[in-house]
């Protein structure tokens, strides 16, 4: 192994793993240390929705441009569970909800500081319709939240008072899913409240960074990375999964 450099013995690795068995592609991704998604991970496809992508009453920026890659991961996973934002209409997120508040500012309710939206995905809307190009016809789950008048929910595992479930963590533990891989809608609120909220549930969690996209309202974003690294979420990017 003198002259043996790390890409050599990569490639020794791999054709061992093909005479033990795995496909050839398996063990050049493994090889390449790249993850496959296995059967007891999920994707988890949040609020790619109509009001969230360009045109939408609260379009996160460039929110469209990640659709054609969560199809493609998508179809690398056997279980995939959708999310949508599912507001009765004038929800206590709304600032309309609320005399003389404005968008984006923020009010304090009972179970904690809530940032004032835009009115958007509110029940049987178009705008609460997942975007017209997500095609992922093997999911097997839409799990809604946000629906009841007097409490938010950007995760969706708990709603924002912290401990009211939306059924998910029943859901997986059920089915025996152990690893949430996430993509989707807004990377700083429904992506990174669900991240967290996966690990605190027990389940491993990874951001796949490229399929998501954030509203970064007063320094959201980097404070939401901040959090879910430190929660012990991984940031990974799709060049990261075998797809
Ligand atoms: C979301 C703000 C309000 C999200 C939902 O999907 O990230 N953000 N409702
Ligand atoms: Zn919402």
């Amino acid at each position: 192994m003198m002259d043996c450099n790390r890409r050599d013995f990569l490639k020794g690795a791999a054709s061992m793993m093909v005479l033990a068995g795995m496909s050839g592609t398996a063990a050049a991704a493994a090889a390449q240390g790249k993850i496959k998604s296995g059967g007891d991970d999920v994707l988890l496809v949040v609020d790619v929705q109509n009001c969230f992508t360009p045109g939408g009453s609260l379009a996160v920026k460039e929110g469209d441009q990640i659709i054609p890659l969560v199809n493609r991961i998508a179809r690398a996973f056997q279980h995939v569970v959708l999310t949508q934002d599912w507001h009765t209409p004038g929800h206590i997120s709304f600032a309309s909800s609320h005399p003389g508040k404005k968008p984006f500012e923020t009010i304090q309710l009972p179970y904690g500081t809530q940032v004032l939206w835009p009115d958007h995905c509110v029940q049987g809307t178009s705008g609460a319709d997942l975007h017209k190009d997500v095609n992922i016809p093997h999911a097997q789950l839409i799990i809604r939240k946000g629906y009841r008048q007097h409490v938010d929910s950007y995760s969706a595992f708990y709603e924002a008072d912290g401990k009211t479930p939306t059924g998910l963590t029943g859901y997986l533990r059920d089915r025996g899913l152990k690893q949430v891989f996430l993509v989707g809608l807004a990377t700083d609120f429904c992506v990174a409240w669900s991240a967290l909220d996966a690990r605190k549930a027990g389940f491993s969690a990874y951001v796949i960074e490229d399929a998501t996209r954030g509203i970064d309202a007063g320094g959201s974003l980097g404070k939401a990375w901040q959090d879910m690294v430190g929660a012990g979420v991984k940031r990974i990017k799709s060049a990261d999964l075998e797809i």
